[in-house]
């Protein structure tokens, strides 16, 4: 989020002056209380970031955020000009006003409608019109992992990592959408936007460079940036991560929306938007880096919402534990939302309807569809889409004492924008329950975690890839494991060669040389 609070000086940085004054009005001076311990090689950065902070913006997000986590609190205390002014509640339905999901607003996976929906998904993918975007920005604190997501290897026979196997179903998918509609490979491209967050960038870019896009054309993988907040106290103040600098962190998977139409770097003017709209893309499809069984770009799931004229699509899986940490997409009226679980009371979480199930039952596995139109009308909705307040225990300068404290406690909170805060603007939600043993697995904890963990992702993967060799004809020997890799398969097609096959050694297998090694 690039904004100028002051006027730059003659020598190019900004207006000390103007600066402080500005930070000064907003009530977050107190960012100044060390600056002249700072050497200048300090203060011209610390200076350059709190340029780049629209704090009169950060104050309305706090705002607007706190009024939206508890819309019965008392507002005088906010400023004159807020009280039930600037409150644009955001008309996603809040977990009191929510009620289930209508299951003729539905439609399933397994029907017998998917395979017309999977050729219209293929020829879709085969006339270049679908694009694919990651959301990777997530810096992944509950795994432990020092790099990010995508880069984690669950100790599959092929060592792959998740990006690995993303870009693998591309190009698998590439390969299959040309076959389908008669075209040569190379003349059949699914664009990968990769959203990454400052956390992750750099890394993630190089880790695509060293594994040389895995075999995709560099030209076809685009990174951009979301942008980040500053980390707030519990009464909205900046914190600072050290005397002169402050404590900033990516604004949330909703950051995607600004972010589309951001420079996708330095040295362009490119943006997604206007590459999708240069490249003639009409549909996206989207989802979240951190889960092993992604179908990316599901012709299954891109054409059932083309045929249904969809402007938004969400993929849902249907949830049997109350406390599972996934959001439910739920209605208020005409109005579709998706309560996230940290928001979700846990008497709607237990709710359950007259036959015994969930009643909020439709799981959010954070894999949506958008037409290109759609993104285009986002900005006007950022206002109401109220920023979710996700209370953390933040490392911060104390101002008083200008100690650096680790709080054992959430002293302050980060502030996010969640993706699918845009679903109450779209009249009709396409909604298509799959199956959780086929798509959904989350990578979500530290190995050893009972749930979403390294191991949970491995054992689906490799469960859903016996799944087909069996399909095709294969038989195991007691503790075999085969991994598929996506270059032998996209969905478990593609595995004639392995009928009649007893596997009685461990391994991965691309393609049908590779079974001899383990029969
Ligand atoms: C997300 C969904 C939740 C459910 C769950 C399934 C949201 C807001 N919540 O919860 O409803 O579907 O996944 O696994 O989508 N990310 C960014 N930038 C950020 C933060 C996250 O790109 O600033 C990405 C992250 O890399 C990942 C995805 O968004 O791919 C979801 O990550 P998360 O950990 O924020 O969301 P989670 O798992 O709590």
């Amino acid at each position: 989020m690039t904004h100028s609070n002051g006027h730059a000086n003659p020598n190019g940085g900004p207006d000390l002056a103007a600066l402080r004054q500005a930070y000064e009005e907003a009530g977050q001076g107190h960012v100044f209380t060390f600056w002249d311990k700072l050497t200048p090689a300090e203060q011209g950065p610390f200076a350059a970031e709190l340029a780049s902070i629209d704090v009169k913006r950060v104050n309305r997000i706090y705002r607007n955020a706190m009024a939206a986590e508890a819309p019965a609190a008392d507002l005088t205390g906010l400023a004159p000009p807020l009280v039930g002014k600037d409150i644009s509640r955001s008309p996603s339905p809040t977990p009191e006003e929510a009620g289930p999901l209508p299951a003729s607003a539905v439609a399933s996976s397994d029907s017998p409608d998917a395979a017309r929906w999977r050729d219209v998904g293929l020829r879709a993918i085969a006339d270049g019109t679908v694009a694919v975007l990651l959301l990777a920005g997530g810096q992944g604190s509950r795994l432990g992992s020092p790099n990010p997501k995508g880069m984690y290897d669950l100790g599959l026979p092929s060592s792959k990592s998740l990006f690995a196997y993303q870009a693998g179903r591309i190009r698998k998918l590439q390969a299959l959408a040309a076959q389908h509609a008669g075209k040569d490979d190379k003349d059949v491209r699914l664009r990968w936007y990769v959203m990454t967050s400052g956390p992750t960038r750099a890394v993630t870019e190089a880790y695509f460079a060293e594994m040389d896009y895995f075999g995709l054309d560099s030209n076809d993988v685009v990174f951009f940036e979301q942008g980040v907040l500053p980390a707030l106290s519990n009464d909205g103040k900046l914190l600072l991560a050290a005397p002169g600098k402050v404590f900033t962190a990516p604004d949330g998977n909703g950051g995607l929306y600004a972010a589309l139409r951001r420079p996708v770097n330095a040295n362009t003017d490119m943006t997604v938007l206007s590459d999708l709209h240069a490249r003639g893309i009409k549909y996206i499809h989207a989802y979240c880096v951190d889960n092993c069984l992604v179908k990316v770009a599901d012709p299954v799931f891109v054409g059932y919402c083309i045929e249904r004229d969809a402007q938004c699509g969400a993929k849902v899986v249907r949830k049997t534990v109350p406390t599972e940490s996934v959001g439910v997409i739920a209605k208020r009226g005409e109005a579709y939302g998706v309560i996230e679980y940290s928001e979700l009371p846990t008497a709607k979480a237990e709710q359950r309807d007259d036959k015994g199930d969930l009643a909020f039952w439709a799981a959010n596995i954070a894999n949506h569809f958008y037409t290109t139109a759609f993104l285009d009308t986002v900005e006007a909705m950022e206002r109401k889409m109220a920023f979710h307040i996700a209370r953390k225990k933040i490392p911060h300068v104390d101002i008083a004492s200008g100690q650096q404290l680790s709080p054992a406690e959430p002293n302050g909170m980060k502030l996010e924008m969640f993706i699918f805060d845009v679903f109450p603007f779209v009249p009709a939600l396409s909604v298509l329950e799959v199956s959780r043993a086929e798509e959904f697995s989350g990578l979500k904890n530290a190995p050893g975690s009972k749930s979403d963990s390294p191991e949970t992702s491995r054992r689906d993967l490799l469960a859903q890839q016996r799944r087909w060799l069996l399909a095709a004809g294969a038989t195991f020997a007691d503790g075999v494991e085969v991994e598929v890799t996506p270059e032998a398969s996209y969905g478990g097609e593609g595995l004639e060669y392995v009928a009649g096959k007893h596997f009685v050694r461990s391994g991965a297998i691309s393609g049908p040389d590779d079974v001899a090694a383990l029969v």
